[in-house]
């Protein structure tokens, strides 16, 4: 009864004739939810949606904490024939507001503790429908699921859009990814091959839901392998420590590798694990090298991006290469071209890197020209990230030409905060860069320069972005000077200000 939907007969497919074996285990008490608990949460869920007026393609937005019926939430918008947009709990009602208002969602669902926030936000964006879910997996849209259900699952095909994700853009205007069921269940089969997942794979899933690694790199490979997780609330070193010997595999951003190395039981606990894996931001060599001899294992790092999944992996079986994204998976082609031009580059230049497959998107929500600026006639994707191959045929990833921040594994587009910025009272301009960061990778910096004679405090900077701005995106320190430097075509040396603030005032980790 799922084979008429893509994406939900190819997630369901994993667990085929083993349905009653453990999908999840919840890290905080111990309780278990088999594969069919799992689908059958989803039915119900479905049937809510349906009920609520959720039609094939209408989009189903979705900002709650991280609980299984979150993840049943998801799968059960794909029952719907519906598209799942999943928002990062830090957003703010002023996000949330752009989301809505871009995305027209036939339903949202909240946390109960926002909705007398969110509600008025998303009846004058017209949705109809507001439901609630809370971290217990209670709300609204449990209450009104019904007992039984026989929800057959609407039929949609490949191309059909499963999810929509949303990216921030260069002008400060969030783009949102269209991603189809294809791109979806193509993504998550070459994982699980290339990865080598079971039945018999335990993940510890420590990242949030609402993101292309723990929701679509996590949680659908495990279910196309038929695997099952420990499942987290968040990111807790401890934690995942003490989950190791009960588990096979962990996929983090760096941070998390970073934070691990900390804590004394690691060598010990990760002795029995299969595999690491880390992405969404670079992972230092040095970070590399360090868990490898903690540990003996060597972190299998991977390069991937909102619009096209994952494109390039270190490999399962051969050397991981510090430093370096691996090789383009099966079936994915990746190339380096000239920024100018858009001529291929021979092996061992810098140059763009772009992307084509089955996993790439299908173009940004309603942005036409957004999408014919980044996606060639040709299928190729411009990821805006520069790279090269080494001689080995490895992807080296060295920079990137869009102006962008990754903190602990979230992006941030400077000119997002600039803009904010800018607007507050005694600011004549300013400057947002990413500094280097011990914890977090990169961390956000502001550099400010007051109207003249204003006196401008770093202070009111940062309180004056509390209640506007997601808690990640805020400038960890600011920094108040008389001038932006310039080249001498009067645009910002933005490398300039990171040489300058880096070494002078490193943040606190
Ligand atoms: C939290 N803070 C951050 C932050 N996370 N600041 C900058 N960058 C971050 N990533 C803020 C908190 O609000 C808090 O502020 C302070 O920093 C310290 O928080 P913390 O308690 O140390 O943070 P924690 O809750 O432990 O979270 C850190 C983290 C989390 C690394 C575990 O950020 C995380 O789960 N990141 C993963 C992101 C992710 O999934 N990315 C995948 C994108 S998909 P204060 O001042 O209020 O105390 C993608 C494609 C691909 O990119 O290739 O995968
Ligand atoms: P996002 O838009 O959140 O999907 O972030 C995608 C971006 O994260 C990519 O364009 C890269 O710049 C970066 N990224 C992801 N994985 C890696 C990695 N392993 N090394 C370096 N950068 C990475």
């Amino acid at each position: 009864m799922y084979e008429q939907n893509y994406l939900a007969g190819h997630l369901r497919s994993g667990s085929a004739g083993r349905e009653n074996s453990r999908f999840a285990r919840l890290y905080d008490n111990g309780s278990e939810i088999s594969f069919a608990e799992f689908f059958h949460e989803a039915e119900r869920i479905a049937a809510v949606l349906q009920e609520a007026g959720v039609g094939p393609g209408d989009r189903v937005a979705v900002q709650a904490e991280k609980s299984i019926t979150a993840l049943a939430l998801y799968v059960g918008t794909i029952l719907a024939g519906a598209v799942f947009l999943p928002l990062n709990t830090a957003y703010t009602p002023a996000e949330i507001a752009y989301f809505l208002n871009d995305a027209t969602p036939a339903v949202f669902v909240c946390d109960p503790q926002r909705l007398e926030t969110l509600a008025p936000i998303a009846e004058k964006a017209g949705i109809a429908q507001i439901l609630t879910l809370d971290a217990d997996g209670q709300g609204t849209l449990t209450d009104r699921q019904p007992a039984q259900s026989s929800f057959t699952a609407v039929p949609r095909d490949a191309d059909d859009l499963a999810a929509i994700l949303y990216t921030s853009g260069t002008t400060g205007r969030s783009k949102g990814a269209m991603l189809t069921h294809r791109n979806l269940a193509s993504n998550a089969e070459v994982l699980r091959d290339y990865w080598q997942f079971t039945a018999d794979d335990v993940l510890i899933h420590a990242l949030p839901i609402f993101h292309v690694h723990g929701l679509f790199v996590a949680v659908n490979t495990l279910l196309i392998a038929g695997a099952s997780m420990i499942f987290m609330r968040g990111f807790d070193a401890q934690n995942i420590i003490s989950s190791m010997p009960n588990a096979t595999v962990l996929m983090g951003v760096p941070t998390f590798y970073v934070r691990l190395l900390g804590q004394n039981k690691l060598a010990d606990a990760a002795r029995s694990m299969r595999l690491f894996v880390s992405g969404s931001a670079p992972l230092l060599a040095a970070t590399h090298q360090q868990w490898q001899s903690v540990t003996g294992h060597a972190i299998l790092e991977r390069y991937g991006m909102t619009e096209t999944g994952m494109n390039t992996s270190n490999p399962y079986s051969g050397e991981r290469r510090a430093g370096t994204v691996g090789f383009p998976l099966p079936g994915t082609e990746v190339i380096i071209t000239d920024p100018q031009t858009g001529e291929w580059l021979p092996q061992g230049e810098t140059g763009s890197i772009e992307i084509r497959g089955p996993n790439v998107f299908k173009g940004y929500w309603q942005m036409p020209e957004k999408t014919a600026e980044e996606l060639r006639d040709n299928g190729f994707f411009i990821s805006g990230d520069l790279g090269f191959y080494d001689g080995a045929g490895y992807l080296n990833i060295v920079g990137r030409c869009k102006d962008l921040i990754i903190t602990g594994g979230y992006n941030v587009y400077p000119k997002e905060v600039e803009l904010l910025i800018d607007e507050l009272p005694g600011v004549n301009e300013s400057a947002v860069i990413g500094v280097p960061h011990p914890d977090f990778g990169e961390a956000v910096v502001a550099v400010v320069v007051p109207r003249s004679e204003t006196e401008l405090m770093a202070e009111d900077i940062i309180s004056a972005l509390g209640g506007v701005l997601a808690r990640y995106k805020q400038p960890k320190q600011v920094f108040i000077v008389d001038a932006l430097p310039r080249n001498t075509m009067g645009k910002v040396q933005k490398n300039v200000l990171r040489e300058q603030f880096s070494t002078v005032n490193r943040p606190p980790a």
